[in-house]
């Protein structure tokens, strides 16, 4: 049966902004308070869909969230019409008002995890949203991402569908961008590697500067819920020492495509021992690991944190090999692009790069995989989706001609509590859900 990993790259919303809300991802905090361009943030994405697709990759689109969010705002004691909420939390609470205007939901490598059908016991794809409790902006996702997933993953017959985990420290979980799937077809039985950053319960010790968001007991609940066998499942632990450089997510220094898993050297803990295990669970599903570790004497953790070199995405061409995704960040440093070079002139897997510009995400901490959320499926499975949310052609003219309409192109703090930002939100979202053919997902809509 022929295999298909399908990315969905989360489109910008249009209250994109930088309010250094996430203490630990350093691009976050260095960026604060910078003037943001709503507008350029969603076509940079829009181009990368586009060119991927162009190429012969299965592409889709998750459409963004509304915000400011009026229900939390209510919820936390803010009451009268909107207009008036918004000039409240302006006055009173302008933290406030900044994270629940958060355009977070454009990285939808933190939307959910997800387990294809060829290792689950149920023979289903299996979605956990993620609860993303560490930080409160990105905690008021899980509801609307569930909606969303689900409208597009509409057939119960192929698709199972789980709610976050309880939204407490002891099940952080920041879905796919911890958690990587190995092996050899992506239609075939692989090996799930989940990546956590501290076990709440017993364990070794976790980061001392910066948090660590995803717990071992999260991934455990996850692959309980997926279904997943034990020997096909391995848990390791990212390297405290990494976190506290600013590596909020394993996708900030390592990534993976079938057998491939290109990584730092300083990634995990006990590595040696963690690789090995991967291996012998590998070959037991009959692949061969091919580890690509990048020496820290060649890339430093510092390095890798300020372009996102590990932030990539690997893709399978048509004809077997693989190519990498960059952001420009990584071809602006000598030693990472003369090391990305090398990779591709070794004779591995690996032989072409490809660079995009996708700076006002990164600004915020979010590379080129942070965008995307990776769902591997069978034929049957591709056909099951939603085609409302497919990248082709005329989707990216409707898109595009939609950014143009509603997006403002530059947008700081103090335009928040614009009541006219939040009705062209909402307009912008109520057209949005009928290009992509979802229905009402969102609570405004309802
Ligand atoms: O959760 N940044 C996001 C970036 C997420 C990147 N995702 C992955 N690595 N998969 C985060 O830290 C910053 C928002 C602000 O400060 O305005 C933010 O939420």
């Amino acid at each position: 049966m022929l295999g298909y990993e399908v990315n969905f790259d989360g489109l910008v919303g249009l209250t994109h902004h930088y309010a250094g809300l996430s203490f630990g991802n350093e691009a976050s905090t260095l960026h604060s308070n910078s003037v943001s361009n709503p507008k350029l943030a969603a076509k940079q994405g829009l181009l990368k869909m586009k060119a991927l697709a162009d190429l012969g990759f299965q592409q889709g689109v998750l459409p963004p969230q509304e915000r400011p969010h009026l229900p939390t705002l209510r919820k936390l004691g803010f009451s009268g019409s909107d207009e008036q909420i918004l000039v409240q939390a302006m006055r009173t609470a302008p933290r406030l008002l900044s994270a629940l205007s958060s355009a977070s939901s454009m990285w939808t490598a933190n939307a959910a995890t997800v387990s294809p059908s060829a290792d689950s016991r149920d023979g289903k794809v299996h979605f956990t949203a993620a609860n993303l409790n560490n930080k409160f902006h990105r905690a008021i996702e899980a509801e609307t991402t569930s909606a969303v997933l689900r409208a597009i993953f509409n057939d119960d017959r192929y698709f199972a569908h789980h709610d976050a985990l309880p939204s407490v420290a002891l099940f952080g979980d920041e879905g796919a961008a911890n958690h990587n799937r190995l092996g050899k077809d992506y239609a075939k039985p692989g090996v799930q590697l989940f990546v956590y950053g501290k076990q709440e319960f017993g364990g070794e010790s976790g980061p001392v500067r910066y948090p660590a968001r995803q717990t071992r007991e999260a991934s455990e609940a996850i692959a309980r819920l997926h279904q997943l066998n034990e020997p096909q499942t391995l848990f390791l632990q990212q390297n405290p020492a990494v976190i506290d450089q600013g590596v909020f997510h394993n996708d900030v220094i390592a990534v993976s495509n079938q057998q491939v898993l290109f990584y730092h050297q300083q990634a995990f803990l006990h590595a040696q021992q963690g690789l090995e295990q991967l291996r012998r669970k590998m070959a037991s599903v009959e692949a061969e690991l091919v580890a690509i570790e990048v020496p820290t004497s060649r890339v430093s953790v510092a390095d890798a944190v300020g372009t996102y070199l590990f932030n990539s995405q690997i893709l399978t061409k048509q004809n077997g090999k693989m190519m990498i995704i960059v952001p420009e960040e990584s071809r602006q440093h000598a030693a990472v692009w003369h090391y990305l070079n090398e990779i591709v002139t070794s004779g591995g897997p690996i032989d072409e790069i490809k660079v995009f510009t996708l700076r006002e995400s990164m600004r915020n901490g979010g590379g080129p995989a942070c965008l995307r959320l990776r769902v591997a499926m069978n034929e049957a499975e591709l056909q099951a989706v939603n085609p409302g949310v497919m990248m082709d052609d005329c989707l990216f003219s409707r898109l595009n001609e939609w950014v143009d309409h509603y997006y403002r192109d530059r947008l700081t703090a103090s335009d928040l509590a614009d009541p006219l930002l939040l009705l062209e939100g909402r307009e912008a979202l109520d057209t949005l859900t009928s290009i992509l053919g979802l229905g009402s997902i969102y609570a405004f809509q309802q």
